[in-house]
C-alpha cells in the first residue's frame, strides 16, 4: 500500500473550511482514519477519512479528510498510519501575507522604470526598456515615433500588451473597489508598500494605466501591444534592450475595447480620490468605444515574430464589456451631460455617446454573451455582467445580471463538488491556475450580493489547489512554500543573478496540451497523464510561465478572502 496527502501547502484560515486529501493508485487497503498532529508529534484531531470518486486525470483514488474544526493557530502536520505531510499554519495572517506578496510581483513586473532597494530588496534593478521613442512595426505603414512608456511586462517575456493588460486592470480595479471602504489590511509582519492594501493597489494600478493611456492614439484607437521584433533569448531586460529595437502593434477591435472597458471602470475606482485623472480615464474610454464602433472588425495583429498573438477574432463580448462599464459610469447622467463629456475631449472623433442606445445595445449584448465561469482574455463578458450588477442606476439590469452571475457561482460550486480536488475546470489548458483563481473570484463576488456559506467553502477549496492540494503536490506560487516553482519560465528571474526566483508569481500550472514539447530539449513531464502535465523547469512555457492575468484574479480573490 502506498498513498500520499495532498493539502495547502501554506495554511488554512482559522475559520476556513479545511479539507485535504489522501491519493493512490490502489483502491484498497486505505486506512479509515487520519490524525492532525503538532509539529512535536501531540494529535490535537483525529476524524475519518471518506472514500470520493476515482480522479481520471490522475489516474489516483481520492479519499478526502477534514478538520475544519481545529481552529487554533498554529503549526501542524497531517498523518496518515506512517505518513506525514509536511508542516503547514493554520494562520489567520496567511491569506494577507500572500496578498501582499502577490500583489507586489506587479511592482516586479514594470518595465522601464527602476526597481528600488527599499521596496524590490535583492531583486533590485536599473530601468531599460524606455519605450519613450520607438516606431511602428513596419506592418503598420506609419511613420515617426511613439511614446509607450511603462507598464507591466505581461509575463515571462518583455512584451507588454493592451488585451491581456485589459482583463488583468480589470480584475485589479475590482479588488480595489471591493476593498476601498473596508478597514486598512495591516499586519506587523506584512509588508504593503503603502499604509494599506488598498492604497498599495491604486498606486500599482496608476502605474499600468498611464501606461494604457500613452497606447491611445490620437484618433481614439489603442494600439495593440509594445514587443520586440523577434522573440528574446533567456537574457536580461539591459541586455535585451541592447540586442533588438522594440516596436509599436495594432489597433485592433479587441485592444480598443480592452481600454475602454478598463479606462471606464478606472473613472469609478478614482473619481473621488482623484476626480481629474477620473475624468481623462472615462473621456479615453468614450474615444476608443467610439472607435471600435467605427471599426467593429479589426484584428489582432498577425505578427508573433516576437510576442504573443493574444488572437481573438469575436468581438461581441468585448463590446458587451466595454458598454457596461460605460453604462455603469454615464447612464445615470442624461444624453445633454455625456455629450458634454465628450465634448470636453476637445477632439471632434470623439463625437456623442447615446446613452439610449448604449442600453438598448446592452440588452442585445446580454442575450448574446452568456457569463462563462470566470473571467478570460478572450472571453471578457462576464466584466460586461459584472458591471451591470454592480451599478446603482438601473435596478432591473442590476438584478438581472445578479441572478445571472448567482447561476455561474452555483454552477461552478457544483463542478467542485463533483471533482476529486474539487476544481471546475474539466480541461487543463495553458494557465489553468488563472482559470481556478478565477472560478473563486466569481463565487467571491456573488458571496456579496448573496452570501452563503458554500461559496466562501468552495472559493477555499480553489486557492487550496493553488497553494498546494492538487495532483503534483506543488504549491504554485514563487517564494510561498517548500514546493514552491523553483525555475518558472521568466526572463528575469532566470537572469538576475539572485537563485529564488521573484514571489508571487503563479505559475500557468497543469496543462494538457504541453505546447512546449515541441521545443528543443523538451521539458520532462513526469508522467503522459492530463492532470500530471506540469513541470518546474524554465523551457516549460506551457505550464511553468506566469502572466499577469493570473496573478490578478489571484490579488483579487485573496482580497476578498
Ligand atoms: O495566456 C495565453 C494563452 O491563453 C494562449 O493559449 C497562449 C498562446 O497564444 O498565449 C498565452 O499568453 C502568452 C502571451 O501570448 C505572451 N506572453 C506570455 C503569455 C503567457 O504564456
Amino acid at each position: 500500500m502506498s498513498f500520499s496527502i495532498r493539502y495547502n501547502h501554506v495554511g488554512y484560515s482559522p475559520k476556513a473550511s479545511k479539507e485535504f486529501l489522501v491519493v493512490s493508485n490502489d483502491s484498497e487497503n486505505i486506512p479509515s482514519k487520519f490524525e492532525l498532529v503538532t509539529e512535536s508529534g501531540k494529535v490535537v484531531f483525529q476524524g475519518p477519512l471518506q472514500q470520493k470518486s476515482f480522479c481520471e486525470y490522475s489516474a489516483e483514488y481520492v479519499w478526502s479528510g477534514d478538520f475544519s474544526n481545529v481552529a487554533e493557530l498554529g503549526n501542524y502536520k497531517l498523518r496518515v498510519e506512517n505518513v506525514e505531510s509536511n508542516t503547514f499554519a493554520i494562520s489567520d495572517t496567511w491569506v494577507t501575507k500572500q496578498l501582499a506578496s502577490t500583489l507586489k510581483s506587479f511592482y516586479y513586473q514594470r518595465s522601464g522604470v527602476k526597481l528600488t532597494k527599499d521596496r524590490a530588496g535583492k531583486w533590485a534593478r536599473e530601468a531599460h526598456h524606455l519605450d519613450d521613442c520607438i516606431e511602428f512595426h513596419p506592418c503598420m505603414e506609419r511613420e515617426g515615433t511613439w511614446n509607450a512608456h511603462g507598464g507591466w511586462y505581461d509575463a515571462g517575456d518583455y512584451g507588454k500588451y493592451i488585451v491581456n493588460g485589459g482583463i488583468s486592470v480589470a480584475t485589479l480595479l475590482l479588488a480595489a473597489e471591493f476593498s476601498k471602504d473596508r478597514p486598512k489590511v495591516i499586519d506587523s509582519e506584512t509588508s504593503f508598500d503603502n499604509d494599506s492594501f488598498h492604497a498599495t493597489l491604486l498606486e500599482e494600478l496608476r502605474f499600468e494605466l498611464d501606461f494604457f493611456l500613452r497606447m491611445q492614439d490620437h484618433d481614439g484607437g489603442a494600439f495593440f501591444k509594445i514587443s520586440p521584433v523577434r522573440w528574446d533569448p533567456f537574457i536580461t531586460p539591459a541586455e535585451s534592450d541592447a540586442n533588438q529595437k522594440r516596436r509599436v502593434l495594432g489597433k485592433s477591435t479587441t485592444s480598443s475595447l480592452n481600454f475602454a472597458g478598463a479606462m471606464a471602470q478606472a473613472h469609478n475606482v478614482y473619481k473621488n480620490s482623484n476626480p481629474e485623472f477620473a475624468k481623462t480615464c472615462i473621456e479615453a474610454s468614450i474615444g476608443a468605444y467610439n472607435w471600435a464602433k467605427a471599426n467593429p472588425d479589426i484584428p489582432y495583429p498577425n505578427n508573433t515574430e516576437g510576442s504573443g498573438p493574444y488572437a481573438d477574432l469575436v468581438f461581441k463580448d468585448e463590446f458587451f464589456w466595454a458598454r457596461a462599464m460605460l453604462y455603469r459610469e454615464l447612464g445615470a447622467t442624461s444624453k445633454a451631460t455625456s455629450n458634454a463629456a465628450n465634448k470636453a475631449t476637445g477632439n471632434a472623433t470623439y463625437s456623442a455617446l447615446d446613452i439610449a442606445e448604449l442600453r438598448k445595445n446592452l440588452l442585445n449584448d446580454m442575450q448574446e454573451n452568456p457569463p462563462k465561469l470566470g473571467l478570460d482574455w478572450r472571453d471578457t463578458q462576464n466584466l460586461g455582467w459584472i458591471a451591470l450588477a454592480m451599478q446603482n442606476h438601473d435596478m432591473e439590469l442590476q438584478s438581472k445580471a445578479r441572478e445571472a452571475l448567482k447561476a455561474t457561482a452555483n454552477d461552478v460550486v457544483k463542478l467542485c463538488n463533483e471533482d476529486p480536488y474539487a476544481i471546475a475546470i474539466r480541461s487543463f489548458v495553458w494557465g489553468s491556475n488563472g482559470d481556478v483563481a478565477n472560478h473563486a473570484l466569481t463565487l467571491l463576488l456573488v458571496n456579496t450580493w448573496f452570501p452563503k456559506a458554500e461559496y466562501k467553502a468552495t472559493a477555499d477549496h480553489l486557492m487550496d489547489f493553488i497553494y498546494g492540494k492538487n495532483p503534483v503536490n506543488t504549491c504554485f506560487v514563487t517564494g510561498a512554500a517548500w514546493s514552491s516553482p523553483k525555475f518558472p519560465h521568466h526572463r528575469i528571474c532566470h537572469t538576475d543573478g539572485i537563485d529564488e526566483p521573484i514571489p508571487g508569481l503563479v505559475a500557468g500550472g497543469i496543462n494538457s496540451d504541453r505546447q512546449d514539447l515541441r521545443r528543443n530539449p523538451p521539458p520532462h513531464y513526469s508522467s503522459d497523464l492530463p492532470g500530471l502535465s506540469y513541470a518546474d523547469q524554465q523551457s516549460s512555457f506551457a505550464s511553468n510561465e506566469t502572466a499577469i492575468n493570473w496573478n490578478a484574479p489571484l490579488v483579487a480573490a485573496l482580497s476578498l478572502l
